[in-house]
């Protein structure tokens, strides 16, 4: 991103065009970048809460004054006889750049011996269940899928969600390729591809186990491939066995033939590519229905060629140096665990001891965890102190008792590396911060000065935090020193291009093998091979909820919004006016429901208010409401995670927002 600056003020952004995967452009929400940093509504100044937790209501106040009480506080709940794991820090990818996002943040809270973190929200559960099967977070290089002759766009709105990819893949679409789409839901991207594959969500485990059933009966299988480079074909075979494509058309909600012809062209078109995206694996078998997708290229010997293979993240092929970074090492005791996609419960429910100070940064909870009234109900105790640094005033930030004035991205210094493509990026400050804002690594730099941690390591500036951040020594960074990333905005990672990481084997799995049968799990005493684990809330799976809750909910996200980030931007809802709910024709008719009116979305948990768009981008019995507003933006105060539910992922305690029922009717 290219920033002109004009007497201190920032006046224009436009994408870098020599940025190799980005070529210039910037996708919606980031080009309205400055709108957000020079927003009216942005958090100024340091402030304490004057009304009710909740309430939003603060008065401005010095940082001198906020980090001592901060400080003061701390110490207090660490010298009691709860000590320091009654302190819990709270953070996601408000910012992914590797120092404002995880460096001197986890140096602090480590040395207080504060309670860790889980990072669950996201994408633990796809990452479990691809390194079960490829070893590392790696994959194709998004650059190669304009080479590609079929692409599977499987559980990704990519229009919305990865533009810089969706640009190859249309690439590739001119250049006579075939694009399928997998996805309970018509989405833009599905609506632009050969063909959708609508099935119910939840189900993708079986879809793939029916595309090996096919392509093992039908002799499609790269032997060769298969003999030399995988482990443990024969036991997924066997289970493959299991899975005739009438099976799977029951199960997904499709047809059968729709399950022979995909398995047909995966096993003939060369060179076949999928783009796996975290759409899938917010449900009960999320991991497994990666594992399971995650065999497919080996079976066909798709690796063998750049522009075949899959890609789910590219984040494993950079060197990042967390041990540098975060300084795990500092950790005083042996502090428990809190999971983040829990904290609703965490907050209610742990007394051992219980969480008495909570310290928000890079997320906004209330808006996004799942299960929200349990989450806002945690954040409105009257006992726990509460820290929010921030760029706005969040849903979140209504319930701090010491609100802090966060810097944004053109004001503060980072090193990036990608979980969608190969270069590493400079981020330089190109504006002085705004108003009293500091970034997050100053926060805690005087606030470790305050708690009299000595430790050198809590005096590196952000230059040093970055000059750390890539694992010096390996080749894949050999040349990339900070100065010089910091000079020329970007480098490619130093792996060969093409990039076809897994064309004769290599797969860094512990065996060196794509491993269908996976040791390791099986040491873990979970199941050695992928399976197809049943949603918690389906009509199939759960027949007895399904019949107060008959309707399949997903809330992916929209093109004006970055989870909830940019939702409250002019700009942004002005595009988005209100709350949307997709549903299906012959779901609205039964309901009464018509276009334009205003409905009503609940299940045990909660509900929510959004407006209803009747069509056929819902399939029956799926009903979507893309994601994720401001609960104080929307009308009724409450947003989709009202209904979202907590329940753990198959691997990796994932929260499984995707998975779902609810009831709809008119508001
Ligand atoms: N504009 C924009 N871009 C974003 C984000 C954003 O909020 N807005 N969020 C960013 C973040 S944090 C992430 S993690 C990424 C990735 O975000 P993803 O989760 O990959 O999001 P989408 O690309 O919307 O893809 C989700 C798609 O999966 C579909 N889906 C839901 N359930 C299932 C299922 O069970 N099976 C299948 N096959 N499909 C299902 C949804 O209908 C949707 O079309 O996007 C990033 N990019
Ligand atoms: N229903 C539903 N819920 C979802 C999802 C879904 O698909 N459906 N998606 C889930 C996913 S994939 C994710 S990743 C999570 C995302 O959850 P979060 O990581 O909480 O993401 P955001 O909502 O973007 O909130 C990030 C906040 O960090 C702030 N911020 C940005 N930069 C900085 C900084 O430098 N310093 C500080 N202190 N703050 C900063 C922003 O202003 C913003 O308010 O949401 C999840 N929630
Ligand atoms: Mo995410």
């Amino acid at each position: 991103m290219l920033v002109a600056v004009e007497d201190g003020r920032a006046v224009e952004i436009r994408g870098a065009p020599d940025h190799p995967p980005t070529s210039g452009v910037l996708c919606t929400k980031v080009a309205r970048y400055l709108d957000r940093t020079y927003s009216p509504e942005r958090v100024r100044y340091p402030m304490r809460r004057i009304g009710r937790k909740g309430d939003g209501r603060f008065a401005r106040i010095g940082w001198d004054e906020a980090l001592d009480e901060i400080a003061a506080r701390f110490r207090s709940i660490a010298d009691s006889p709860d000590g320091p794991q009654a302190i819990l820090p709270y953070s996601y990818f408000g910012t992914m750049g590797l120092v404002q996002g995880s460096s001197m943040d986890r140096r602090f809270f480590h040395r207080l011996g504060a309670s860790l973190l889980e990072r669950t929200i996201c994408s633990v559960a796809g990452k479990a269940g691809w390194t079960a099967v490829v070893g590392a977070s790696m994959g194709m290089d998004v650059e190669e899928f304009e080479n590609s002759r079929l692409i599977l766009i499987w559980g990704s709105n990519s229009i919305t969600s990865n533009l810089h990819f969706w640009t190859r893949a249309q690439e590739a679409k001119r250049r006579g390729a075939k694009l399928v789409a997998i996805d309970p839901y018509r989405s833009a991207t599905a609506e632009k591809c050969h063909r959708h594959v609508a099935l119910l969500p939840g189900t993708d485990a079986a879809l793939a186990f029916g595309l090996m059933h096919v392509l093992i009966a039908g002799n499609l299988v790269d032997r060769d491939y298969v003999e030399r480079y995988t482990q443990g074909y024969d036991a997924l075979a066997a289970r493959a066995a299991q899975w005739p494509p009438e099976r799977v058309a029951r199960t997904c909600g499709i047809a059968a033939e729709d399950v022979v012809e995909l398995a047909r062209d995966y096993g003939t078109i060369r060179p076949a590519a999928i783009r796996l995206n975290y759409g899938v694996q917010r449900v009960h078998g999320g991991a497994n229905a990666v594992r399971a997708i995650a065999c497919l290229p080996a079976l066909v010997g798709a690796w063998r060629d750049p522009a075949g293979g899959a890609l789910l993240s590219s984040s494993g092929t950079y060197p990042v140096d967390s041990q540098a970074l975060e300084r795990p090492d500092l950790i005083r005791g042996s502090p428990r665990t809190i999971n983040m996609s829990t904290i609703g419960d965490a907050l209610a429910e742990l007394d051992d001891p219980p969480v008495r100070a909570i310290y928000v940064y890079n997320s906004n909870p209330v808006a996004v965890a799942p299960h929200g009234s349990r989450v806002a109900a945690g954040f409105a105790r009257e006992d726990l102190f509460c820290v929010v640094h921030e760029i706005f005033r969040t849903d979140t930030a209504d319930y701090a008792d010491i609100l802090l004035p966060a810097t944004t991205q053109l004001e503060q210094t980072d090193l990036h590396t990608s979980y969608g493509h190969l270069c590493v990026q400079a981020n330089n400050a190109a504006i002085a911060p705004l108003f009293e804002a500091l970034p997050n690594t100053e926060v805690f730099r005087r606030l470790a000065a305050r708690m009299g941690f000595d430790e050198p390591c809590f005096r590196d500036s952000d230059d040093d935090l970055a000059r750390q951040a890539l694992r010096n020594g390996d080749p894949r960074v050999a040349g990339l020193a900070w100065e010089m990333l910091k000079s020329a905005g970007w480098a490619r990672l130093q792996v060969p291009k093409p990039w076809a990481p897994f064309a004769h084997g290599n797969f860094p799995t512990p065996s060196g093998r794509c491993e269908f049968h996976s040791m390791r799990l099986a040491a873990m005493g979970e199941d050695p091979l992928p399976d197809f684990v049943a949603p918690y809330e389906s009509v199939a799976s759960n027949p007895e909820l399904a019949a107060r809750y008959p309707l399949a909910f997903i809330s992916p996200p929209l093109r004006n919004f970055l989870n909830s980030s940019f939702a409250n931007l002019p700009a942004s809802l002005a595009e988005e006016p209100m709350p949307r709910l997709d549903i299906h024709p012959g779901d609205a008719a039964v309901r009464g429901i018509e276009s334009g009116a205003s409905v009503r979305v609940f299940n045990d948990r909660g509900g929510f208010l959004a407006r209803a768009r009747v069509s056929e981008r819902a399939r029956r019995g799926v009903v979507v409401a893309p994601s994720v507003w401001w609960k104080k933006l929307a009308p009724g105060g409450e947003n989709a995670n009202a209904v979202t539910s907590p329940a753990p992922t198959d691997l990796g305690h994932g929260p499984t927002f995707y998975d779902c029922l609810v009831e709809v009717a008119l508001a």
